[in-house]
């Protein structure tokens, strides 16, 4: 299941320092020559690939980013120091285009992979440069040269790093819409959700991951039936789900089962994926019914269930600092 993030970044690479008029002042040498040094080059932008960034979230906050420009030149022929290269770093996987030509620049896959995006302006000459038998006291210099400025669109497919799966009805579409900006159709009736909803979730640590909401599970989903079998391919990949379970139905432990056994059924290592269990709908059982079916999973399962209210949007940042450190993020 994919998903394209875009972002529209401007860089601007620096500007060229300007060359200087200057004289040379020794002691015993009456009339010193031309010395003014050049310009400094202007910073280059560069985009690297790195492995930590899953999202292009961080663009939709800094658009604009300018490298250092070069320092002017100085005295005694001495060059401008040069604008340092601005490094962004992008995901791996992001194809960078020139926003207006639609030209494709490059794909960064691999970690590490640069792509330098704006070149810095060349420094200006000092008068150093000219010096001829007609002037022998030049008082030209030029200007740094401006660095190069372009609008480009990154692109990400993102691939989905959290499965939400459960019973239909359970709330599923309710947490994805409390915790990320995805707006998926939500309704008090089973199947609400009829394709993979995908939001991203905002890490503490800044950037994002990816969340697949997908349609809910019933017996025998594993074999075709309902919705699931679809969509369970769609969480292969995925690397945590969180089982929602809604405790306001009947029997919360024949709903939990019976997800457990789809799970199981299906295959391909879902079964042993790390699980968030996730007892949503809290408002609607007492204390008293709660405990006992806190101590009744505690029989069944050594998954340790987190209790939240989507809808009322409590006990979520207690199950996320669960996903982070499952992610280890
Ligand atoms: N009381 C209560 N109701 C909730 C809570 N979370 C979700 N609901 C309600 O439960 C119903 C189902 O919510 P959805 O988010 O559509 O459930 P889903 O799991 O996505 O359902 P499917 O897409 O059909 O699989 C809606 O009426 C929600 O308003 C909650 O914490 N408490
Ligand atoms: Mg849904």
């Amino acid at each position: 299941m994919q998903f394209i993030d875009q972002a529209l970044i401007t860089v601007k690479a620096g500007k060229g320092g300007d060359g200087i008029v200057a004289f040379r002042r020794e002691k015993y040498v009456p009339a010193g020559g031309p010395s003014g040094g050049d310009g400094g080059k202007g910073g280059n932008v560069l985009l690297v690939a790195d492995s930590n960034l899953q999202t292009l979230l961080d663009f939709k906050y800094k658009r604009i980013f300018p490298a250092a420009d070069g320092k002017r030149g100085g005295p005694n022929r001495c060059t401008g120091a040069s604008g340092q290269d601005l490094l962004i770093k992008v995901p791996c996987g992001t194809e960078v285009r020139h926003q207006i030509t639609g030209i494709i620049l490059g794909d960064l896959l691999a970690p590490g992979e640069t792509l330098q995006v704006a070149y810095g302006g060349n420094g200006g000459r000092g008068n150093a440069h000219y010096l001829s038998n007609r002037n022998r006291a030049p008082e030209k210099y030029t200007e740094g040269k401006e660095g190069e400025e372009w609008q480009l669109q990154l692109e990400l497919k993102l691939l989905a790093e959290v499965g939400i799966i459960g019973m239909p009805n359970a709330g599923k579409s309710t947490l994805i819409a409390v915790l990320s900006a995805a707006r998926p159709k939500i309704a008090d009736y089973p199947f609400t959700t009829l394709i993979p909803n995908l939001g991203v979730v905002r890490r503490p640590t800044g950037d994002g991951t990816v969340f697949a909401d997908i349609p809910g599970l019933i017996a025998g989903a594993s074999a075709g039936a309902g919705l699931g079998h679809d969509f369970l391919r769609h969480i292969e990949r995925t690397r945590l789900l969180i089982h929602v379970l809604d405790i306001g139905v009947e029997n919360p432990i024949e709903d939990f089962l019976t997800v457990e056994k789809e799970l199981s059924a299906y295959g391909h290592g879902l079964i042993d994926r790390p699980r968030v269990l996730v007892l949503n709908k809290k408002e609607l059982l007492d204390k008293n019914k709660t405990s006992e079916l806190l101590n009744q999973l505690n029989l069944i399962t050594n998954l340790k269930p987190i209790l939240i209210s989507a809808a009322m949007g409590t006990g979520l940042e207690e199950m996320l600092e669960f996903v982070w450190k499952e992610l280890g993020v």
